[in-house]
């Protein structure tokens, strides 16, 4: 367990001696879309309907908004602080060549968050930016969403599938998401027509998972893996996208393999903790820009 204890307030929260838990590293790590940084260096998100607020002082982790009660139900699980990241990045640092991306990125937590949220915004995340999937992803949800107030600002939780299989092909179309508005669309008909599948799949092992995944229109090997690794607690998935693949030649393999190689490569490598190497590498990489 990554944290000594937690004591409740009124409206919030302190979560004491919280160990491995950076707010940059955990919101920016490209594993979530709808956390955005305050003025003051605070992180505001909405997951599973709700909108809080987190802060980081000293040891002690503040999460605004909430309560003891929705601590223990909700977000000690979904910032996976049962997991002990100083026991998992003693042994991916073992590999010299990887300490380097652990050292850099030692407050990364790999969330557990929603599965039909997550689905369709990893769809929308192929050959997209992160900004651009943060915005199509906001765009969704203010449309659909249930509002939520928070300090006198509204925020929109992310609609659920009841909503959304009631929308057109056109309705997507209009999300700015280009061509992946016919996969969204043929995905919300296929999740509805088929209650529980997403609880399914989950409960699958990693390699059925990410076969069933693809059973899906717009998901292929690699968003497969990022909606495995980031919803479902399957850690042997590596997503390889551009700045992993940029990582793994500028570390280890030749610049001419391609990504289905790169996977196999990486998950041979790292086993059981490939997921958690990989999203030490993507930041590594995308923070420093690395070229290879
Ligand atoms: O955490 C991520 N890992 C990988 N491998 N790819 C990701 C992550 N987050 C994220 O948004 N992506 C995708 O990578 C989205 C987009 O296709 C690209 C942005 O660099």
């Amino acid at each position: 367990m990554d944290f000594k204890q937690v004591e409740g307030f009124n409206d919030y929260v302190v979560v004491k001696k919280v160990k491995n838990f950076e707010l940059d590293h955990v919101f920016e790590c490209g594993q979530c879309f709808r956390w955005n940084k305050t003025e003051t260096g605070k992180f505001i998100g909405i997951a599973y309907g709700k909108v809080i607020e987190v802060e980081k002082n000293g040891e002690d982790l503040i999460i605004y908004n909430t309560n003891i009660e929705e601590f223990k139900t909700i977000w000690q699980e979904y910032f996976d602080l049962n997991r002990d990241y100083t026991e998992i990045k003693k042994e991916l640092s073992k590999d010299a060549l990887l300490k380097k991306s652990v050292d850099f990125g030692k407050g990364i937590r790999l969330l557990k968050q929603e599965h039909f949220e997550l689905l369709l915004s990893f769809i929308i995340s192929s050959n997209n930016r992160i900004p651009m999937i943060k915005r199509a992803i906001a765009t969704i949800s203010e449309k659909w969403g249930e509002k939520i107030e928070y300090k006198g600002k509204i925020y929109y939780s992310f609609p659920t599938i009841e909503e959304l299989h009631t929308k057109t092909l056109e309705d997507f179309e209009n999300c700015s998401i280009g061509f992946r508005a016919k996969y969204i669309f043929n995905t919300c008909q296929k999740v509805y027509e088929n209650t529980g599948i997403l609880e399914q799949i989950f409960k699958l092992d990693d390699n059925e998972c990410h076969i069933e995944l693809q059973k899906f229109m717009g998901v292929g090997p690699k968003v497969a893996d990022c909606i495995m690794l980031f919803s479902m607690q399957k850690y042997s998935a590596f997503p390889v996208d551009v700045w992993v693949k940029r990582a793994m030649m500028h570390f280890y393999v030749a610049p001419d393999v391609s990504l289905k190689k790169i996977r196999e490569f990486g998950r041979d490598k790292f086993g059981e903790l490939s997921g958690f190497a990989q999203q030490y590498l993507f930041y590594y990489a995308r923070e420093n820009n690395i070229e290879v």
